[in-house]
């Protein structure tokens, strides 16, 4: 007999929508069940390759997105849309703002897109959305495009998910100078400047041009592209170039260099947060660490001797330095 969990595997590998969209739930609110989805999803959506496009607040992301997945399905490939916006201050805001702007999209069946809630922990939200995309991946899909406003640290991890990161930015004054602070020009493959009917757009790309010339990567040149989003100007040439990389990843063997890193992140990362989840919630160390905080508080002992205290009431050698552990 089949267990529900097979039964959903099942119905996700089909495509069936709504099977889909209960999987997400349960990824998202951490349901039980949900590693066992998970396991039997992967080997599936293992090698969907997934664009990231990131970039500042309002760069037009989401028109984009819309453009490139509208070119797959003229091409009758399906396509996964993922949607992550911490910064959109209405919980589901994110989600109907999307639906607007992607009309013909977010009722076409070859296109399953979902914005990430903000809910949780912000650690969690690059968890969760990490398995969004496996769970998409997994129903059959040529792409999963993941959309993440590029601000932060964590929105950084997010974009590490992808193959192809695609960097968006806009003619404004500043724009080049905050995208360099922010580490998007480390990590982008592609850069588009978008809204190119403003003015600067030309005075941008020689900006970025000339900080990528630095970079060390000397078999893949990030390419500097405008586009006009909203009129798809620029957009074909776009998709040939996302394309383009695609196959640089598949030729060169990096693409297969960078999921070997993402994976043994990804296993350490579950290790690491059951192992922790193990140790405070159900070794009772938390309770012993909250019995010491006072005197960690009044200087009475330092936090090296409780944690080594920790420890040792945990079954672990007690030493903090690395060598003889
Ligand atoms: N002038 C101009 N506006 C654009 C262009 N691309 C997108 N927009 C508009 O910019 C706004 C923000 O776009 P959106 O895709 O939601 O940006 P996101 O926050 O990066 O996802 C929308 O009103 C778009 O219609 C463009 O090339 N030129
Ligand atoms: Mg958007």
């Amino acid at each position: 007999m089949r267990t529900d969990a097979e039964e959903l595997i099942g119905a996700v590998l089909d495509g069936d929508r709504r099977a889909v969209a209960r999987a997400i739930s349960m990824v998202e609110d951490q349901l039980p069940g949900k590693v066992e989805l998970l396991q039997g999803l992967y080997t599936r959506g293992n090698h969907t390759y997934i664009c990231g496009v990131t970039g500042p607040p309002g760069a037009g992301k989401s028109t984009l997105v819309d453009k490139i997945a509208g070119y797959a399905r003229q091409e009758g490939k399906q396509v996964g849309i993922v949607c992550v916006d911490p910064t959109s201050p209405f919980s589901g805001g994110a989600l109907l703002g999307d639906r607007i702007r992607m009309p013909d999209l977010s009722t076409d069946p070859g296109v399953f897109i979902r914005s990430m809630a903000t809910r949780g922990s912000r650690g969690g939200l690059a968890r969760a959305t990490r398995e969004v995309v496996i769970l998409l991946g997994a129903t059959g899909v040529d792409q999963v495009l993941l959309e993440t406003v590029g601000v932060g640290q964590i929105e950084l991890d997010i974009a590490e998910t992808a193959d192809t990161t695609m960097v968006v930015l806009v003619p404004e004054s500043g724009d080049g100078i905050q995208a360099m602070k922010a580490g998007l020009m480390e990590i982008g493959d592609i850069f588009v400047i978008n809204k190119a009917d403003r003015d600067g757009a030309e005075g941008l790309k020689i900006e970025l041009e000339s900080v990528l010339a630095m970079r060390e990567d000397k078999e893949w040149v990030p390419p500097v592209l405008k586009t006009m989003a909203n009129t798809g100007e620029g957009t074909t040439e776009l998709v040939e170039t996302v394309q383009e990389h695609r196959s640089f990843l598949d030729r060169s063997g990096e693409g297969e260099r960078r999921r070997r890193q993402r994976l043994a992140a990804y296993v350490m990362e579950i290790v690491l947060e059951t192992l922790t989840r193990r140790l405070w919630r159900e070794s009772g160390l938390q309770e012993q660490l909250d019995g010491r905080l006072d005197d960690v508080m009044e200087g009475r002992i330092d936090p090296f001797t409780v944690a080594e205290e920790i420890l040792t009431a945990g079954g672990m050698p007690a030493s903090l330095e690395g060598e003889d552990a």
